[in-house]
């Protein structure tokens, strides 16, 4: 799966792209990641991306040419939706990821001031994601946690697919508690069921205990 990122901040997204589960499936060639520079695709001597807001009102709106035109650049080699990463914008979760996931490619283009002229969205026939109810300083660091979730899904990203999504969504956000040695630390112990080697008493505790954490504080996490 292809990912093209334009942002006025490219340099954030190297380190993002060279660790972990994400970095090893880019040197594996199972994902391309690139980030694009919007300065790049603007034709002044100022290299501006943005402009006052049309109504008057305080800050600045990003101007539609540049992005389009960023856009109309990387369709050459992406073909997939374009995501416009925006606080007003659907949010985020396992569906949403799962539903990019079965795409060949994304195109996500980070908001920052104001927002981004809203002509874009229309041309580009965009789909606008927001990552949660927070006020952040721009669609960059959104669209690290997009690229991340939705990436985690491309079938051989993640090597055990054991890990990924065992018996539900809740369950893979849930989870249960996790011990390892030493089996007693400061006189804290483990729970004496995880070293009794019994699988099904093993089963039966994770299950409530995956259970009793969808209580009191995360009750939507329900089971899907
Ligand atoms: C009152 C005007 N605000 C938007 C309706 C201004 C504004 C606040 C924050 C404009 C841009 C931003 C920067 N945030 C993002 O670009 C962003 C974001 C976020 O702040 N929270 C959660 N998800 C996202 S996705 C992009």
């Amino acid at each position: 799966m292809r990912f093209d990122v334009v942002t006025i901040f490219p340099a954030m997204f190297g380190p993002v792209f060279q660790q972990g589960v994400i970095g090893r499936a880019v040197e594996r060639g199972m994902l391309e990641l690139q980030a694009h520079d919007l300065r790049e695709h603007t034709h002044d001597r100022h290299r501006q991306v943005d402009d006052m807001p049309f109504g008057g009102g305080p800050g600045m709106v990003m101007k539609p040419e540049p992005v389009i035109e960023a856009v109309e650049a990387i369709r050459a080699r992406n073909s997939g939706p374009v995501v416009l990463m925006e606080p007003w914008g659907e949010l985020l979760d396992q569906r949403v990821a799962a539903e990019l996931a079965n795409e060949t490619g994304l195109i996500i283009v980070c908001g920052r001031y104001e927002g981004i002229d809203d002509r874009v969205r229309a041309a580009l026939n965009a789909r606008e994601i927001s990552i949660g109810d927070y006020v952040l300083s721009g669609g960059e660091i959104p669209a690290m946690v997009l690229i991340d979730a939705v990436a985690r899904l491309v079938p051989g990203v993640v090597g055990d697919p054991g890990s990924l999504a065992q018996d539900s969504f809740s369950d893979e956000l849930t989870g249960w508690p996790q011990f390892t040695r030493p089996a007693e630390y400061r006189g804290m112990t483990v729970p004496e069921v995880l070293l009794s080697g019994d699988h099904a008493r093993i089963k039966q505790w994770r299950r409530q205990q995956a259970a009793q954490r969808r209580v009191p504080q995360r009750k939507e996490l329900k089971k899907t």
